[in-house]
């Protein structure tokens, strides 16, 4: 028979004590490490990759997006200031000129308080003199802890110029920082991607033949195994199909999956983003739309011995891929990304995720690009995992259950970091 909570170590909780359930909780997910699973963050060994400090911050592309909508300063006379100057621009419009609650700005002020910096003083340049006074290395260990993140998963891009060569000169790896092996050019841009690919040795042509096929999932081994990636990638636009005649499918079909499969990783997909709406805006410049969730269906159902992590853009896809996980054991979903990642949004999408899953999801990642935007965006959601998750104790509670605090740090470590270790492993 089961023991019952009040064996378990440390306190249990009954109908009547909803409060201190709350208090529990709270704490138990403040103080569960995670592993954050999508960030574009670099170990340190990747020099001027790796982004923090507070000029990054305020030139973060969310932000970028923000201060061009409260200026009309044209396009291009932004970008041919320097970051310190765009990031000054950035903090008179949208910090000092107007009020900065757009989770965006909220962040910017979340990360500085995190770090005991003063934001009632608004001094730029004070907040500049901290930030250089910071060593890399050492900083990622302070944000780190201050944000109890046990490590970071890359966004690793063999096909880029900055971090190829760190790659390929021998990087010894770093156990803050772990890589997931990301194919957007090569699933998104085929004709670019086939000739970059030759002249890297692979033996490939356009039109994909037998041996095209097993030059690139050659490619693909030689890097999942020099990076020793957890995933592979790939962002997708919303009008993602699968199966279909064309190149991206072939790729997918007959290079990426067979390779995810022999080596066990997961393919992950993030469905949902138009790129460049806007160029002028750059990194800025993307949207989103709806995407069919069919793909991910006939993905799942027709390579069962494949495993899918998803996640979906666009807020209007969220239930029907609630719907699909609940179909298919080898479809995991995670975060809350980009435009969802808004309080109201992640507070919405935990919940449906708690209702239709239970505790089987990852309800978030930071997509964090500069280091110290993990004390935000992790700050901000936890919170929101603390009161979905405290909500759905209480209602257990009103049918009788008794939920002992080792329940709630058994359930919260699967949330921030069991679940894709499990996944990944499996
Ligand atoms: O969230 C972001 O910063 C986006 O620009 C993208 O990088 C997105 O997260 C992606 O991974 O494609
Ligand atoms: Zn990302």
């Amino acid at each position: 028979m089961a023991k019952p909570p009040e064996s378990a170590r440390g306190a249990a909780y009954r109908a009547g004590q909803e409060s201190a359930l709350r208090d529990a909780v709270a704490q138990v997910v403040a103080h569960t490490p995670v592993t954050d699973l999508h960030t574009h963050l670099f170990a340190p060994a990747f020099g001027e990759l790796l982004l923090w400090g507070v000029d990054e911050l305020l030139t973060y592309h969310y932000l970028t997006a923000e201060v061009l909508r409260a200026t009309s300063m044209p396009y291009d006379a932004f970008w041919r200031m320097s970051k310190r100057e765009q990031a000054d621009l950035t903090w008179r419009e949208l910090f000092i000129e107007r009020s900065p609650y757009s989770e965006a700005c909220r962040g910017v002020l979340t990360a500085l308080h995190a770090m005991g910096l003063d934001t009632a003083t608004r001094n730029l340049d004070d907040y500049r003199a901290y930030f250089a006074a910071q060593k890399p290395s050492e900083y990622v260990d302070k944000v780190f802890k201050a944000a109890n993140l046990e490590c970071a998963v890359m966004t690793n891009d063999p096909f880029d110029a900055g971090e190829r060569p760190v790659w390929e000169s021998g990087y010894a790896g770093d156990p803050r920082f772990h890589a997931a092996l990301r194919i957007d050019p090569l699933l998104n841009d085929w004709a670019n991607a086939c000739p970059k690919l030759k002249a890297s040795g692979y033996d490939v042509e356009l039109g994909l033949g037998a041996k095209a096929r097993a030059e690139v999932r050659r490619f693909l081994t030689d890097w999942l195994t020099r990076m020793k990636a957890l995933y592979m990638a790939v962002s997708l636009p919303p009008d993602f199909a699968f199966p279909e005649e064309s190149a991206r499918a072939t790729l997918i079909a007959e290079c990426v999956l067979p390779v995810a499969r022999e080596h066990g990783a997961p393919f992950a997909m993030m469905i949902g983003v138009t790129r460049q709406i806007n160029p002028a805006l750059k990194l800025a410049g993307d949207g989103v739309g709806y995407s069919s969730v069919r793909p991910v269906h006939h993905l799942c159902a027709a390579y069962p011995d494949n495993k899918f992590m998803v996640t979906m853009l666009s807020r209007e896809n969220q239930h029907e891929l609630c719907v699909a996980a609940r179909k298919f054991r080898n479809l995991f979903l995670f975060g809350c990304w980009w435009f969802l990642n808004n309080p109201s949004l992640i507070e919405e999408m935990t919940r449906m995720r708690f209702e239709l899953l239970g505790p089987s999801v990852v309800p978030q990642h930071s997509d964090a690009r500069v280091l110290d935007q993990v004390l935000y965006k992790w700050e901000h959601s936890r919170k929101i995992i603390t009161k979905v998750l405290a909500e759905k104790y209480a209602d257990l509670l009103a049918a009788g259950w008794v939920i002992a605090e080792s329940e709630i740090e058994r359930d919260a470590q699967k949330l921030l970091s069991g679940n894709f270790w499990d996944f990944v492993k499996a």
